[in-house]
């Protein structure tokens, strides 16, 4: 017997027709008959949150007036994907809506498909943020989502003639949008600009020049069968000047509305870079913005109707997790919102302040730690740059009577000297917090020894790992539903939609010739599925029955999507030249998913030629189908979805040590895909667990990376001595890929043979020859198939359940709702 622990449904079938035939009538006004798909999605959306409404009040007022600590997630991205299914899975309904919408004449699919897909997020960082308030409130775990509702979200990308990538603004708001309430009643003021005033008794004030509204707009969080449903808390932002009706009045309607304009447009744009984040002051806007509106609201939820509220307790009710630097501008502001509207003393402030707030950092990369000029900070925020100065001065005080090393105590400050100076925020926020963590064990051992090296010397007990996760709900139950059945048979129970573990139990499965069968129709059906949504979608030819090889993830050169490429261009090359019979080629689909910032030179130059030598490689009747290569645009949480089951290999291929986790290599195990990739991030836990054998390592590791810098590095040398190198680069070169054009690659050429940072040509050669351990494999079916089963069953520990659990433990000192 099967046991089931799937929340049950709180409606019959009838009833949820009832309901959505009642909101096609009175929210969309339309009849059955005259409903298109997106009404019934509005519609049932609508009853979907109808049924989450109890647990939704129940859950915050026992987070107000129970005991238990909540958390405060501070995230400027969440990378949320469709709502819909997710909170019918949540809700135990999903069986009802299929039925209910197929009885009113509709596809669920179809449905399900007019969400418009909120993309709030750049790529890894807004999607752990999304899937780890699916986790909070899996677990029970009292908590918010604090971010901004961007009206558009991250670019929309297309592809022109030529293969260059052009951005589309995402305007996502421009649709109908169930799921968020804009709450008026809730509003904040947020301040900018002005001069502090010292008054009579000493004390401060900040006189700012403008201010915005910061307007919540509240998403439900359900959590999967835990009866508990939280907040994801977006705040956007509203002019309080309309228009000035003197100007308007004048017919000057552009000016009139000027300053609803500059107001609005704080939440109006996600910024696009990953991991390269530009100095602009809107960023900062829109920083301050957000986390100032959270920490009055926090103040207003835990301490309702309190003048003098006693915020000794702060840390007790709330605490701040900092999702990378982006949000630790809320240091400052708590400091000041204590010291100059609650009146407490600089020590108590400061122990408040410390006790709240904990730093994830996200990267390894030194140029992607946030450092605001001191100047801008001034002229936006000027009290605050009076804080984050003395946090700086008391700071540096602190570390005199550490430390006689006055060389390392001046590497340590917050604020440089000079002319110009700049705030580093990852210094503040690991100086202004109780904890700092890495998101995976390589990268917190590098956070500790190398980037937070002089902070992990004098603080050691403030760093922690927490190894990344991702939610099974999404990523196997509604993307993989044929290996949900298959696992859910296989260990007779489906709780290990909330305990992942339990995948361990298929381990003795890998055994059983006739599992690893049921297991490989799995993949096989998926992949037919996604070659006819690629059909659909994309007008591509897929064939599922080549291997699947599959690389998405952020276009960026530390992820190395050059070596892919290069190692394509070099087999390519091999069948041209006669080098290899390509009867012998072992059939490969190769798709690519990628965004590049749009200011990144290099990285959409590497989109352009991957889009070019798909045009060629596709079309070229001597490779005879063996080598296909797809780039479907717009890579998004939906295309994720229909993607992640179908992969048979996946590329983590970045250097060793740049790659601080990666959360995409966490998806793919788990749902059969084998691995291809180095010894970084996350990836060294992975071939811990689904062992060495079950994964294809090759490349430099850290140590190897380090020595060959100091070595001091030149890449011309591996392209003279690899012949397979040369080919595929001189290729690119000579215009193969180009219609004869020789120029369109040279920028990118010449950065592999002069500069190469990321060590792309160093690695050419073990990355190629890993290939033939891969395709040997892969002509063994069953084999290859045991593996990847070893390594679903293998990657429980990859749920961002036991990531919360982690943190809980950890950092945060807190856990469910009794
Ligand atoms: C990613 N970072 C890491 N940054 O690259 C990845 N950056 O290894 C890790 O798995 C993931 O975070 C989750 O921990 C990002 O995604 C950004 O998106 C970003 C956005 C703005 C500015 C800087």
């Amino acid at each position: 017997m099967t046991e089931i622990t799937a929340p049950k449904s709180p409606v019959t079938t009838e009833e949820f027709t009832d309901r959505i035939r009642e909101q096609l009538k009175y929210a969309q006004g339309v009849t059955p008959e005259q409903a298109t798909p997106a009404d019934v999605y509005v519609a049932s959306s609508l009853v979907v949150r109808h049924y989450l409404q109890d647990a939704w009040f129940k859950t915050q007022q026992d987070m107000v007036n129970g005991n238990t600590k909540a958390v405060g997630y501070l995230s400027a991205e969440f990378l949320m994907g469709k709502q819909l299914r997710n909170a019918l899975l949540n809700a135990g309904m999903i069986d009802q809506f299929d039925a209910a919408v197929e009885g009113l004449g509709f596809k669920p699919q179809d449905v399900i498909d007019a969400e418009y897909e909120p993309a709030l997020g750049n790529g890894g960082l807004g999607r752990l943020a999304a899937c780890f308030i699916d986790s909070l409130a899996s677990l029970g775990v009292p908590a918010f989502g604090y971010g901004i509702q961007y009206r558009y979200g991250i670019f929309k990308q297309e592809f022109d003639k030529d293969g260059k990538q052009v951005e589309k603004p995402e305007y996502w708001l421009a649709n109908e949008e169930p799921w968020g309430h804009t709450d008026y009643n809730r509003s904040q003021r947020v301040n900018f600009g002005g001069k502090v005033v010292t008054k009579a008794d000493g004390s401060k004030e900040w006189q700012p020049e403008w201010s915005v509204r910061a307007v919540p707009v509240d998403y439900m969080v359900p959590g999967y069968a835990s009866g508990r449903v939280n907040t994801l808390r977006l705040w956007t932002a509203k002019s309080y000047d309309e228009f000035d009706l003197a100007t308007f009045n004048k017919s000057d309607y552009l000016n009139a509305v000027k300053p609803k304009v500059k107001a609005e447009d704080i939440s109006k744009i996600l910024y696009p870079e990953d991991s390269t984040p530009q100095g602009k002051a809107l960023r900062l806007e829109q920083q301050y913005f957000f986390v100032s509106a959270s920490i009055h609201d926090a103040i207003r939820v835990f301490y309702p109707g309190q003048d003098k509220p006693d915020l000794t307790t702060f840390p007790d009710k709330i605490t701040f997790q900092l999702n990378d630097t982006h949000p630790v501008i809320g240091i400052p502001e708590l400091m000041r919102v204590l010291i100059d509207e609650y009146g407490y003393d600089w020590n108590t402030a400061w122990d408040i302040t410390t006790r709240t707030f904990n730093y994830t950092c996200h990267t390894l990369l030194p140029e992607a730690l946030e450092v605001w000029p001191a100047k801008l900070i001034g002229e936006l925020l000027p009290r605050h740059l009076e804080i984050i100065k003395a946090i700086n001065t008391n700071f540096l005080a602190e570390l005199a009577t550490k430390t006689r090393d006055k060389a390392k105590i001046d590497r340590m400050r917050i604020v440089t000297e000079g002319d110009n100076p700049q705030v580093r925020m990852a210094y503040l926020a690991t100086a202004g917090g109780s904890h700092v963590n890495g998101v995976a064990a390589l990268h917190s051992e590098l956070l500790k020894d190398v980037t937070l090296r002089d902070f992990s010397d004098i603080y050691p007990d403030k760093f922690t790992n927490v190894t990344n996760g991702v939610t099974p709900r999404r990523f196997i139950r509604l993307a993989n539903p044929r290996l949900s059945a298959l696992i859910t048979e296989g260990l007779g129970t489906d709780r290990w939609l909330s305990d992942l573990e339990l995948l361990k139990g298929l381990e003795p499965l890998a055994k059983d010739d006739e599992f690893v069968k049921k297991f490989a129709a799995v993949k096989q059906a998926n992949k037919e599925d996604f070659a006819a949504y690629a059909k659909r979608e994309y007008g591509f030819e897929l064939d599922p029955n080549t291997m699947f090889n599959t690389m998405v993830k952020r276009l960026h050169e530390y992820k190395r999507q050059s070596l892919k490429i290069l190692a394509l261009i070099a087999k390519y090359a091999d069948i041209k030249s006669g080098k290899v019979n390509v009867d012998d080629v072992l059939p490969r689909t190769v798709i690519f998913g990628a965004k590049a910032a749009p200011g990144y030179y290099l990285a959409k130059m590497t989109i352009q030629l991957i889009n070019n030598v798909a045009r060629v490689v596709n079309n070229d009747p001597d490779v005879k189908g063996k080598l296909n290569v797809y780039f479907p645009w717009n890579y998004n949480v939906r295309l994720a979805q229909h993607l992640i089951p179908a992969t048979d290999l996946d590329e983590q291929i970045s250097q060793a040590g740049k790659e601080a986790s990666g959360t995409g290599n966490m998806k793919f195990a788990l749902n059969g895909a084998m691995t291809v990739g180095t010894l970084d991030g996350a990836n060294v836990e992975i071939r811990e667990r689904v062992g060495a054998e079950n994964f294809f390592l090759f490349g430099m590791t850290v140590d190897e990376v380090d020595k060959l810098y100091e070595e001091g590095y030149s890449p011309a040398k591996y392209y003279e001595a690899d012949p397979r190198l040369k080919a595929a680069i001189d290729m690119v070169s000579d215009g193969t890929f180009s219609n004869g054009d020789r120029n369109t690659y040279a920028p990118l050429v010449a950065d592999w043979l002069t500069k190469d940072w990321f060590m792309t040509l160093a690695d050419f050669t073990a990355y190629t020859e890993i290939q033939s351990d891969i395709e040997a494999l892969y002509r063994q079916p069953l084999e290859w198939n045991r593996k990847a089963l070893l390594n679903v069953a293998n990657s429980g520990y990859f749920s961002s359940d036991r990531s919360i659990t982690d943190y809980l433990e950890r950092i945060w000192h807190t856990g469910p709702l009794a």
